[in-house]
């Protein structure tokens, strides 16, 4: 297409997406080991920075190809990722464990965050401002960052990384994606459909480094000013150091970073709406989302019917391959196996656990009713509900990331909605209640950036801001019209038609 052709002349239709020299990675099925999905070249710090050097000699051209004509791309872009759902959804769920229904909303989520975009190309808007002087017209304009690095965790390994790489290339910059290794085949598939409806492979440049090669690879190119954004999805200790890197290069990234994500069930609240929203938002997605529930905070009159109804819906949720229809399948991958199982070493002798028989690793040794798959070969774990959870305890502060849920107990609101901002990170938080005045309390008192009055912690919608604050991020905003912001910044311009040296403040009439 038209666009294509202009910019192969400046960066080559062959232009390297992945350079070898760090060695070989294999994403393995999670249900599976012997099904090796993708095999990827890992990069070292210079295939990063090389790769930046691409992405800023590509993005002067990109950057001057008119918004709109971008926002056709984009449109693109979703076109072809709609007419390829089913494939790219089976993709994700062979490659992550995702339950096929959950990696089919994950495709349209990026179906959605296009098709918002395209229309932004449109957009785009600056402002006219009116002058403290005449004859003197002030504008502003958004202008592209340039180059943006976008490091992506593999639990949304599609949806999530087109809600930076979809904005940032509609609004004018180059793009070095940096996959979770596990979802390399994933990603490999969202780039190519990205080349594939016009965006030039100098624009989007796709690269796996390990952990350490990416640090390095960007701390060089922070140095050699190839870098101007750093979107980074991951665990808050990661993000931390992210955030310490750019603020050396005083960038400020756009960090998406863990939760604890409480849920209040107040005396009033529908019991087994609760109950429903509370298994899909603990235990949906093996409690993998930055979004899972953390904590459940329930008042005293009504927590044993609730625990009661909620453990008795645990122990029916169907646990297996994640083709079938399933309430979760298994972990990510080995490292997040192995950060639950770590998890579950820190269970106390007060503590007792409720929603299966057994905890831990699904096994032989330990069945679990209705579950299918190979408990040999794949990560599956028993969900578990720990009742008798105390504030000091490891699993009330911190990020679980798997099928666990704590819950406690409170008498007033204020108390619990104090025990939800407890933790210090602040990126989802739900009430279930029938009374509207508790629901505004809610509103105004909890620390978090996404609320949910009678629905889950999880499942934000591609369209409203989507962000943390505290221990889950610096305060940035995705998806919507806020995420522009973190790919343009303003400039400002002031146009003088009258002649002769007007001076702001000092030329200028006060009544
Ligand atoms: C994440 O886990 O990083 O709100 C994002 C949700 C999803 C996104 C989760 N749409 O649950």
């Amino acid at each position: 297409m038209a666009v294509q052709a202009t910019l192969s002349s400046v960066i080559g239709p062959d232009a390297p997406d992945v350079v070898d020299g760090g060695g070989e990675y294999l994403s393995k099925n999670p249900a599976n080991f012997d099904d090796v999905v993708a095999k990827v070249a890992l990069g070292t710090p210079d295939t990063l920075v090389a790769a930046t050097e691409q992405a800023q000699r590509a993005q002067k051209e990109w950057s001057q190809v008119p918004a709109p004509v971008r926002g056709r791309v984009i449109a693109g872009l979703g076109r072809l990722v709609e007419a390829n759902k089913e494939s790219l959804a089976k993709l994700v769920t062979r490659e992550i464990g995702k339950p096929y229904a959950e990696a089919l909303g994950e495709v349209q989520e990026i179906v959605d965050t296009c098709d918002f975009f395209l229309g932004e190309g449109r957009r785009l808007y600056g402002q006219t401002v009116p002058s403290e002087m005449p004859d003197k017209q002030l504008f502003t304009f958004r202008v592209p960052v340039g180059v943006a690095v976008v490091i992506t965790a593999g639990n949304f390994p599609v949806a999530v990384p087109s809600w930076y790489l979809v904005p940032a290339l509609l609004c004018g910059n180059a793009v070095v994606w940096k996959p979770a290794e596990y979802a390399a085949g994933a990603a490999r598939a969202v780039a190519e459909l990205a080349w594939k409806a016009g965006v030039p492979k100098g624009v989007l440049n796709l690269v796996y480094t390990d952990g350490e090669a990416t640090f390095k690879g960007l701390e060089a190119s922070l140095e050699a000013g190839t870098v101007n954004k750093v979107g980074f999805t991951g665990s808050s200790a990661v993000g931390t150091r992210v955030g310490e890197l750019c603020g050396r290069h005083l960038q400020n990234p756009c960090l998406e970073l863990g939760g604890k994500n409480p849920m209040i069930v107040t005396e009033d609240a529908d019991l087994d709406l609760a109950v429903e929203g509370a298994l899909f938002s603990g235990w949906g997605t093996a409690g993998q989302r930055c979004t899972s529930l953390g904590n459940l905070i329930v008042h005293r009159d009504v927590k044993d019917e609730f625990t009661r109804r909620l453990d008795e819906a645990l122990r029916a949720a169907i646990v297996g391959e994640p083709g079938g229809d399933v309430l979760y399948g298994p972990m990510l991958d080995q490292k997040f196996a192995d950060n639950f199982e770590s998890i579950l070493d820190t269970l106390q002798p007060h503590h007792t656990t409720l929603g299966s028989d057994a905890v831990g690793r699904i096994g032989n040794d330990k069945p679990r009713k209705g579950f299918h798959g190979d408990p040999a070969t794949g990560l599956y774990y028993h969900p578990v509900l720990v009742d008798g959870m105390r504030t000091d305890d490891h699993i009330f502060r911190n990020e679980t990331f798997g099928p666990i849920v704590g819950i406690t107990t409170y008498d007033t609101l204020d108390e619990a909605i104090e025990l939800g901002n407890a933790p210090g990170y602040g990126l989802s938080a739900a009430i279930y209640t029938t009374d509207p005045a508790k629901a505004f309390r809610f509103r105004q008192g909890i620390g978090a950036g996404m609320l949910s009055v009678n629905n889950s912690t999880s499942g934000a919608e591609a369209h409203l801001p989507f962000g943390g604050n505290g221990k889950s991020g610096n305060g940035s905003r995705q998806s919507g019209i806020w995420v522009l912001d973190q790919f343009t910044r303003w400039q400002s311009l002031n146009w003088d038609f009258s002649g002769k040296l007007q001076k702001a403040q000092m030329d200028v009439d006060t009544v």
